[in-house]
């Protein structure tokens, strides 16, 4: 490769060391996250290939040195010289910032992820990578490196062009690489993670069958998806859980301007709305146009509907979009172009277009159904649920109204379980949410009451989930962490009132401590969105053991740091497990857990309380023992390798 540079592709070259440079720029961050958008950089191609009706199968592989190889048998990258470059396809595509069939929006109907960054950058920030292509009847193999040479990295270089091997008539691309640890936190991706995604990928490109081998371990794991349901499967798995009012979702899919919507709805029985919602296989947590499509086509349709429902029209009941939302669990699926995101987590759909999209397919959709008479039982629940749901929300007002006026008589003996502190600077303030009624004694004498303050919750607050926002203000525990906040709630929350700049969970490391959080975590990302947005929720992170020698005592956090400790303090050290804050003294608490010179906080971020409320909506309807197991290893804030969340 080094006889004949042209001057293109030395600017080629200079792209790659760029990304070096910043790689933060390219891949979000350098710690697991980054880490972990590697993957799905490499994964997206492939499953793009599927999606596109040109592969049947993906497989990942996880090997023990941290290297990952994802395999499709699509057609294969083209293997072909570049006229202009000189160069392979395979090439341009792997040292080319942006090169590829994606970006031409030619070879693909639809695709192009929230990075979209490709090949080349993952290419640039590995030690080393291979690519394996097989077609036109042989395999292709190259390999590139990133190596040091007078103090400067080169990245991403073709140690050698493409080589023609022996002949196959297998098609299809393998990619290995290894992240490189000089850019990387960490190598080793997360196998709860990896599969969790790829079960998701499974769902939304129905029949591809996924697998994900996992030989890090002596004893090897393989996972295999395949949906052949897509959505539909999907919905059935998220609502294994709830009592569903008709055991088959409900179905469309269809095509305006260039943009696919697919979406399947199922009413389940609670009063709360599930819509979850995705653009070309990348989920929009914060909802957007696509959603918004949905929800007005559903209120016409069944406005319409209800004109000729007797029991709805003898009583003369009004309806809004709410009620035909209660108890909904939905998918909706969209796939186009020059996608558009928005929002503090970008994950907001923006494209005006697809409103309009989504919105014509599901009018369509949605009246066909509800007029095939083959689903009149059906129709007939779903009427009954909107009643039910339109009555109770008149009687909820009602009852709100009387609850507002209650909860300003009951606020000052609730302030009474929080010791507040006597700084009057919102800024510089903290609201610590203590588990049990021993640690928050603790905390209180152990606290620098000028900027903390203490709020111990007695037991488990209630589960969120399938409680009416007035069932929410009537917990004591709720009522009295809004009350501490001082800055209304739900939609009367203003974020510029509130008392205290950060909110920090502290709970223990063990199940009902993790059972704790997700619940904490799920009241705040449902009615104080902002907060968490903003950053202003935490997790403190007590240490889990003290190692002790001769008058002095270390603190470690996680397994690595105990080992640490114990080999440098040698022989005859002395090692605590704490199971529990309460065991902690209130100088222990301070000096490992409450001054902010020594201790680890966790900032929240959306992605970890989204997936908490999806946890806690999917999994904790009844905490039962397996789920509660489930939510521990979810939801454990306390292991340090789960959380995506920023390490203060
Ligand atoms: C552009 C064009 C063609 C294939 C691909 C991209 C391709 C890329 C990846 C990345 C991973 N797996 C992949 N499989 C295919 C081929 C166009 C043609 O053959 O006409």
């Amino acid at each position: 490769m080094a006889q004949s540079y042209t001057v293109s592709d030395i600017q080629v070259l200079e792209g790659l060391d760029a990304v070096r440079k910043r790689p933060g720029m390219y891949i979000g961050s350098t710690g697991y996250r980054g880490l972990h958008q590697m993957l799905w950089e490499v994964v997206d191609n492939a499953i793009d290939e599927a999606a596109n009706g040109y592969a049947t199968k993906v497989d990942v592989c996880l090997y023990p040195d941290g290297s990952v190889s994802v395999e499709d048998n699509g057609r294969g990258i083209p293997v072909g010289i570049h006229p202009e470059l000189k160069i392979s396809g395979v090439e341009l595509v792997f040292s080319k910032l942006h090169a590829g069939g994606k970006f031409n929006n030619e070879n693909y109907a639809y695709s192009g992820g929230l990075h979209g960054v490709g090949a080349s950058v993952v290419n640039a920030l590995s030690t080393w990578l291979k690519v394996e292509i097989c077609r036109d009847g042989y395999r292709h193999v190259q390999e590139f490196h990133s190596y040091e040479e007078n103090g400067r990295i080169h990245a991403g270089q073709a140690k050698t062009p493409l080589q023609k091997m022996e002949k196959t008539d297998k098609h299809g691309s393998k990619i290995t690489y290894m992240a490189d640890p000089r850019v990387f936190d960490e190598v080793q991706v997360q196998f709860d993670r990896v599969s969790r995604r790829l079960r998701e990928l499974a769902f939304l490109v129905k029949g591809v069958t996924i697998t994900l081998t996992d030989l890090r371990e002596a004893q090897p794991k393989k996972l295999e998806f395949c949906y052949l349901g897509g959505i539909v499967d999907f919905l059935i798995d998220m609502n294994t859980d709830r009592q569903a009012l008709h055991p088959m979702p409900i179905h469309f899919s269809g095509e305006k301007n260039g943009i696919l919507a697919e979406v399947t709805m199922q009413y389940v029985d609670t009063d709360k709305e599930y819509i979850y919602s995705y653009v070309n296989n990348i989920a929009t947590g914060e909802g957007g146009t696509h959603e918004t499509g949905f929800k007005i086509a559903l209120t016409k349709v069944m406005n319409d509907y209800m004109k000729n429902v007797a029991a709805a029209v003898k009583e003369k009941l009004s309806f809004e979009g709410e009620d035909y939302r209660e108890g909904l669990s939905a998918i909706i699926s969209v796939k186009m172009k020059e996608v558009q995101f928005e929002g503090q987590t970008k994950t907001r759909l923006g494209n005006p277009e697809a409103r309009v999209a989504v919105e014509a397919i599901v009018t369509e959709g949605l009246s066909q159904y509800l007029q095939n008479l083959n689903n009149t039982a059906v129709c007939t629940k779903i009427a009954e649920k909107a009643i039910t749901a339109a009555k109770s929300r008149i009687a909820a007002r009602k009852a709100k109204k009387i609850e507002r006026e209650k909860s300003k008589a009951d606020s000052a003996p609730l302030v009474g379980k929080l010791s507040s502190c006597t700084g009057k600077k919102p800024e510089l303030n903290e609201l610590f949410i203590v588990e049990g009624d021993s640690a928050g004694g603790n905390a209180k004498m152990g606290r620098d009451r000028r900027f903390q303050a203490i709020l111990p919750l007695r037991g488990k607050p209630l589960n969120v989930e399938k409680k009416r926002i007035e069932q929410v203000l009537q917990n004591e525990e709720f009522r009295s962490i809004i009350t501490a906040l001082g800055a209304g709630f739900d939609k009367s929350f203003n974020i510029e009132n509130i008392k205290y700049h950060k909110v920090i969970i502290l709970a223990d490391a063990d199940q009902d401590g993790a059972h704790i959080r997700a619940i904490l975590l799920t009241f705040f990302f449902r009615y104080f969105r902002q907060l968490i947005v903003d950053g202003h929720v935490f997790i403190a992170q007590p240490p889990l053991y003290s190692i002790r020698k001769g008058g002095k005592t270390v603190w470690a956090h996680t397994e690595k740091q105990l080992t640490e400790a114990k080999a440098q303090m040698g022989r005859g050290a002395e090692v605590k497990r704490y199971k529990g804050l309460g065991e902690m003294s209130k100088e222990q608490l301070w000096e490992t857990t409450l001054d902010p010179n020594g201790r680890v906080l966790m900032q929240v971020t959306m992605e970890d309380a989204a997936a908490c409320d999806h946890i806690v909506s999917t999994l904790m309807g009844d905490a039962v023992e397996p789920r509660k197991q489930y939510i521990s290893e979810y939801a454990n804030f306390n292991k340090q390798d789960k959380f995506a969340g920023n390490v203060l």
